[in-house]
């Protein structure tokens, strides 16, 4: 099997997870100090958040120089000690690229805004008109319109994201081959592979139609992604870059849907090894979007799960991921951190790593970080969350509601300080750090679940090595049944050798799974201490059951 088929994943945030000289920003020293606590877990492989410089509008996803590390974060050669040390562990480095959009403090920007006839023009997307007068009605991921005006040369560009993230123009075949040498920079480096920020998104519908949906998801998914040439510059782009490398490429898909999937990941395509796609993310967005929530349904997620196996089980590769640096924590989001947190905490992890397809860990979920509710709207940090409160006061809504909304969905909660130990913010800094603590460091953090065997920590080291010693779960069949339960998700996983069946428990209720097992079959992982009768569920209990 190939090395990222097997591999887990493990997601860092360098901005929230070690300072190492107080300054209260997380950096590569940092990063570096963890490395054998980031061994430990098992894990494989480590997926860096942006460490580019950047102005940091948007946390290092609005990058001014991609060949440059974040001032903040540590220089080259910090870079070189955490990819030598990374390697020496025997772990492998994938980094993340922003292709889409850069900074309007990068060069190419500055330079592009100076005049209609400048050679960086075309690598943005302008259009000339007067200022009230927008291209068309497209509205950004970050609240407001997706155009800005620059007053010298009277025109507009557009921006899907945040206005000091310009969109590049893809069209232009230079764009397209400073983009290749970048990659080929870091893959001389010695880097092993790239997550790709929203690559679904840079091909852009010819002539920029209005939108006729006021629906968020699908203006994304019938506007903004999956452009006529996204596969032409994929193609390419695994032409110039990828295939002269043993790599790991995954591409992030806001608007990739299964009828469409399969040409991105497709093995007979030499596009990306594997996409993020978001069918069980937006599950519990309404009409209006994240801020407009609906309740989780535990079978809508089973269907997305079932449909995205089995649609990629023949020919192409999964990713399996349920939360990341732009979601609520997982445990807070699917599990229940209250009562049951340990359990449900566990449980997640189980569905994670019994999964057919590359499991996805984000930094803090392996010990069970919860989300987290400042008081004040000055508290938070993050650009989507602080428009999404503007948007909202301006349009009238209750400051008092928005808030909840804003505990509950808010990119801050997966955003704050790793919590390593109980001393002053988690350990993670001397100084105040860049975004509050959680308060509940003093409970949660690796050092108390390290002393811990049956700790959250604990478990994550034993289903990831349980994984690895059953390769099946890697890439064995996969069956869901009873999908239409609303509390319980039951599925087998199988070769012609084993069979696994994993029983999961997503309610505070107790539950009796109808199935007959063979006499012959054995408990091999569960979330409780003392086990109980095999067809018997408690509270958020997880059983990974072999025949
Ligand atoms: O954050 C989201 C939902 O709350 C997503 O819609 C997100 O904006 C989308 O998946 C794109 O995310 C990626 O690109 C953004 C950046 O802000 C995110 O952090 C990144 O993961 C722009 O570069
Ligand atoms: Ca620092």
């Amino acid at each position: 099997m190939t090395w990222w088929k097997e591999a887990i994943v493990y997601q860092i945030y360098p901005r929230s997870f070690k300072d190492s000289n107080g300054d209260g920003i997380g950096d590569l020293p940092g990063i570096f100090s963890k490395l054998d606590y980031i061994q430990s877990i098992g894990v494989d492989v480590i997926w860096l958040c942006p460490i580019y410089q950047s102005p940091n509008h948007d946390n290092g996803y609005d990058i001014s120089d991609y060949r440059q590390i974040m001032i903040d974060f540590g220089d080259m050669s910090d870079f070189d000690q955490l990819l030598e040390g990374i390697h020496e562990r025997g772990m492998k480095l994938i980094m993340d690229i922003v292709p889409n959009h850069t900074s309007d403090e990068h060069r190419w920007f500055k330079a592009s805004c100076e005049s209609e006839d400048n050679p960086f023009r075309d690598y943005y997307i302008w259009r000339k008109g007067e200022m009230d007068k927008l291209p068309n009605n497209w509205p950004s991921f970050f609240s407001g319109d997706a155009w800005d005006y620059d007053e010298k040369t009277q025109s507009h560009y557009l921006h899907l994201f945040s206005k000091k993230q310009p969109d590049l123009n893809w069209e232009n075949p230079k764009v397209r081959q400073e983009m290749y040498e970048i990659m080929h920079f870091w893959f001389k480096k010695g880097i092993d592979g790239f997550r790709m920020d929203v690559v679904s998104l840079i091909s852009k519908l010819p002539g920029l139609p209005d939108s006729e949906s006021n629906v968020f998801t699908e203006i994304i998914s019938q506007y903004y992604a999956n452009g006529p040439k996204v596969h032409k510059y994929l193609k390419e782009m695994h032409k110039e870059v990828f295939q002269h490398y043993d790599c790991m490429t995954v591409g992030e898909g806001p608007g990739i849907t299964l009828d469409n999937a399969l040409n991105y990941v497709g093995e007979d395509r030499n596009e990306l090894n594997m996409v993020f796609h978001f069918g069980h993310m937006y599950i519990d967005n309404g009409p209006g979007g994240k801020y407009d929530p609906i309740p989780f349904d535990l079978v809508d997620m089973k269907k997305v799960f079932n449909a995205w196996d089995e649609k990629l089980a023949a020919k192409g590769w999964g990713s399996i991921f349920l939360g990341n640096h732009d979601f609520p924590r997982v445990v807070s989001r699917f599990g229940n951190d209250g009562l049951y947190w340990q359990e449900s905490a566990k449980l997640i992890a189980t569905l994670l790593l019994c999964m057919r397809g590359t499991p996805y860990i984000f930094q803090g979920d392996e010990i069970g970080m919860t989300n987290v509710a400042y008081q004040s709207i000055d508290e938070y940090r993050d650009i989507e969350t602080l428009n999404s409160w503007k948007d909202a006061m301006l349009k009238g809504a209750d400051s008092e509601n928005f808030m909840k909304l804003v505990h509950q969905q808010s990119r801050d909660n997966a955003r704050t300080p790793f919590q390593w130990n109980n001393s002053r913010n988690g350990g993670f800094s001397e100084k105040h750090p860049w975004l509050k603590s959680n308060d509940n460091f003093e409970t949660i953090n690796v050092e108390k679940q390290e002393n811990d065997e049956h700790s959250i920590l604990n478990y994550y080291r034993k289903m990831i090595e349980y994984r690895k010693q059953n390769p099946d779960l890697v890439d064995g069949n996969y069956q869901c049944y009873e999908v239409e339960h609303p509390e319980l998700f039951l599925f087998k996983r199988w070769s012609d050798k084993n069979e696994y069946w994993v029983l999961l428990n997503f309610s505070e209720n107790h539950h009796n799974v109808a199935m007959q097992f063979p006499q012959s079959i054995s408990l091999e992982v569960n979330n409780y201490g003392e086990p109980n009768g095999i067809n018997r569920l408690r509270p958020w209990e997880a059983k990974v059951l072999k025949v």
